[in-house]
C-alpha cells in the first residue's frame, strides 16, 4: 500500500507517524512550504500563541515536559512538531516545497501531480490540509493604493521594522487581539479597526517553573493525567457552546462580562467594546492582556467604519484620515476551501469542485461519496474551534485506520461513504446545529452561506464515541 499525505502540519505529521507505526513504509508527505508545522509555520505574527493549554495541545503519545507556559507561544509549538517529527523519523518522508495541484482517481488508484510536475500513484490519500489556512483579504476600496507596508496576519513581513511606527490592525478576532497586545509597547501608535466588538475571556498564562518541568520529566504519567483533565475541561466548554441554554455558557458569558466591567475603566470605551450578541456566538477570544493594551495612550479603537484606504492611511466613514506607516490585515481565513484549489477528481470523473459547489460536506467530516480511499483530517463540518484539534485528529486518524483495514485485511479495493449516509448525517447535523450558541445572532466564520454552523454540533463525548468504530453500513466497499 502506498500513501500520499497532503500537508506536513499537525495532522500530516500525526498521519505519517501512525502509518509508520502500523507498518506502512511507502508514505510520502507533500508539503508546499519549506518547513513543517502548518498553521504554526504560516502564522509567525507577534504575540502568536495557542489558547488551548499546551499540555492538551500535544499529541497523547508525545507529552512534552518542556512547555514554557500554560499557553505556549507559536514558535515553541512549531518547534514541538519539529521535535516530534524528528523523534519519529518521519522528516525523511516529507517532500518540501512542492504543492499537490491535482489528484485523480483512476483504475483503483490515486494519481497525484505537484506544481513542479512530479507525479506519484498511491492507494490512499490522506488530506491533512488544515482549515484556517487560506488568508481572507478584505474588500476595501483603495487597499492597493496604500503607500506603506501592508500584509495579512498569516503572511507577516518580518523585514518591516515596526519600532516607532504608526500601525493599523484591521480585525478584532483572536489574531488581532494577540497582535495588538504584543505590539502596543513597540510601536509609536496603534489603531485597531473594529467592525464587531468581541467578548474576551481572560485566562492567566503562568510560566512553568523549573521544578514543575522536572516533575513532568520525572513522572511522564502526570502529563497524561493532566492531558486527560484538560481534555475533560475542554469537553465541558465544547458541550457549553452546543447548547445555547446551558448553565456553562451562561457562566462563560458572566466571566466575559465581568472582565469587561472590571477592566475597562473609561465608560465610553467600555460601551464601544461591549458586544451586542451573546458570548460564545463568535469563536471566543482569550486574552489576559488585551484590555490593558487597548487602554494605553498610544492606542485608538476605531469604530467608525472603514470608508477606503488611501496612500496615507485609512479614511473612516466619519471623514477622518488615520495616517499609518503599516497596515496589518487580521481579517481571517476562507474556511471552506479545505484541500482546494487542488483539483480533485473522484470515481467516474466526478470533480470535487462540483460536488462541493454549494458548500463542502463529508460523512463524519472524513469521507466523501465517490472519492474512495481519500480521507480527511479536520475536514468539513468537524469539531473545529472548540476542541484541541490534536485530540480531534487523533480520534479521526484511529477511525481512518479502521477504514484502511478494510483495504488491507477486509479484501476490499475501495472504501468510501455512501451518498445516503452522507445526506442523512448532514441533515442530522444541520438540525442539531440549531440549538447551538453559534446561531444566536452574530456573524462568524463558523456560519456557512445559509447561516448554518459548519461545525460539529454534538457533545464531545458523542464525537469520541462515534469515532471509536466506523458504522460500516454507512460505507460502500467494492
Ligand atoms: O480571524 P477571524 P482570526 N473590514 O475571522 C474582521 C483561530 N486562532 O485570524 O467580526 C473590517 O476570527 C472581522 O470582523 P467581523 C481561532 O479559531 C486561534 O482572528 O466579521 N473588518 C473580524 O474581526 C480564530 O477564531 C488562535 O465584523 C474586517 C476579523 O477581521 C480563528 O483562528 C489565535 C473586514 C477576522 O477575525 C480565526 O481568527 C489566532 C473588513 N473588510 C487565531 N473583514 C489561538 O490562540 C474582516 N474583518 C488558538
Amino acid at each position: 500500500m502506498r500513501f500520499a499525505v497532503i500537508g506536513a502540519g499537525m495532522a500530516g505529521i500525526l498521519s505519517a507517524i501512525k502509518l509508520t507505526e502500523a507498518g506502512f513504509d511507502e508514505v510520502t508527505v507533500y508539503e508546499k512550504r519549506e518547513r513543517l508545522g502548518g498553521t504554526w509555520n504560516d502564522n509567525t505574527y507577534p504575540g502568536l500563541a495557542c489558547d488551548v493549554p499546551s499540555h492538551l495541545y500535544s499529541y497523547s503519545f508525545a507529552p512534552n515536559p518542556e512547555w514554557s507556559h500554560h499557553y505556549s507561544p507559536g514558535e515553541e509549538i512549531r518547534g514541538y512538531f519539529e521535535k516530534v517529527a524528528g523523534d519519529h523519523d518521519i522528516e525523511r518522508m516529507i517532500r518540501y516545497g512542492d504543492e499537490v495541484v491535482r489528484a485523480e482517481y483512476d483504475d483503483g488508484r490515486w494519481h497525484i501531480e505537484t506544481a513542479s510536475g512530479h507525479t506519484d500513484t498511491v492507494d490512499v490519500v490522506i488530506a491533512a490540509t488544515g482549515v484556517l489556512h487560506h488568508p481572507r483579504y478584505p474588500d476595501i476600496e483603495g487597499l492597493d493604493t496604500f503607500a506603506g507596508d501592508r500584509f495579512h496576519s498569516a503572511r507577516w513581513d518580518h523585514d518591516v521594522d515596526l519600532t516607532g511606527k504608526r500601525v493599523g490592525v484591521i480585525g478584532t478576532g483572536s489574531t488581532a487581539v494577540q497582535i495588538v497586545s504584543a505590539l502596543v509597547d513597540e510601536v509609536a501608535h496603534l489603531d485597531m479597526y473594529q467592525r464587531t466588538a468581541q467578548w474576551i475571556l481572560s485566562l492567566e498564562n503562568p510560566e512553568y517553573g523549573e521544578e514543575e518541568k522536572q516533575a513532568f520529566r520525572d513522572d511522564p504519567e502526570s502529563m497524561h493525567k493532566l492531558h486527560e483533565e484538560l481534555s475533560d475541561m475542554f469537553g465541558n466548554f465544547a458541550n457549553a457552546v452546543i447548547d445555547a441554554d446551558s448553565a456553562h455558557i451562561k457562566l462563560i458569558a458572566a466571566m466575559c462580562l465581568e472582565n469587561l466591567e472590571d477592566n475597562v475603566h473609561d465608560d465610553e470605551l467600555r460601551e464601544r467594546l461591549r458586544p451586542d450578541y451573546r458570548a460564545g456566538c463568535k469563536r471566543l477570544v482569550v486574552s489576559p492582556t488585551f484590555y490593558g493594551a487597548i487602554q494605553k495612550p498610544n492606542v485608538d479603537l476605531v469604530t467608525s467604519g472603514i470608508e477606503r484606504a488611501e496612500p496615507e492611511g485609512i479614511r473612516t466613514e466619519d471623514g477622518e484620515l488615520h495616517e499609518l506607516d503599516v497596515l496589518v490585515l487580521a481579517t481571517g481565513f476562507h474556511v471552506d476551501a479545505f484541500m482546494r484549489p487542488m483539483v480533485v477528481t473522484g470515481r467516474n470523473g466526478v470533480k470535487l469542485d462540483e460536488v462541493w459547489a454549494d458548500r463542502p460536506l463529508a460523512y463524519m467530516s472524513i469521507s466523501i461519496p465517490e472519492f474512495p480511499n481519500l480521507f480527511m483530517l479536520n475536514g468539513p463540518n468537524g469539531p473545529v474551534g472548540n476542541f484541541s484539534l490534536i485530540e480531534v485528529s487523533e480520534y479521526q486518524f484511529a477511525y481512518i485506520e479502521q477504514l484502511i483495514e478494510c483495504l488491507t485485511e477486509g479484501g476490499a479495493k475501495e472504501v468510501c461513504a455512501t451518498r445516503e449516509a452522507t445526506d442523512a448525517f448532514e441533515a442530522e447535523r444541520v438540525e442539531a446545529a440549531q440549538d447551538t450558541i453559534w446561531v444566536t445572532g452574530c456573524n462568524s466564520w463558523y456560519l456557512d452561506d445559509r447561516g448554518v454552523p459548519a461545525a460539529w454540533p454534538w457533545p464531545f463525548q458523542h464525537f469520541r464515541d462515534i469515532m471509536q468504530t466506523p458504522d460500516m453500513s454507512a460505507y460502500e466497499l467494492r
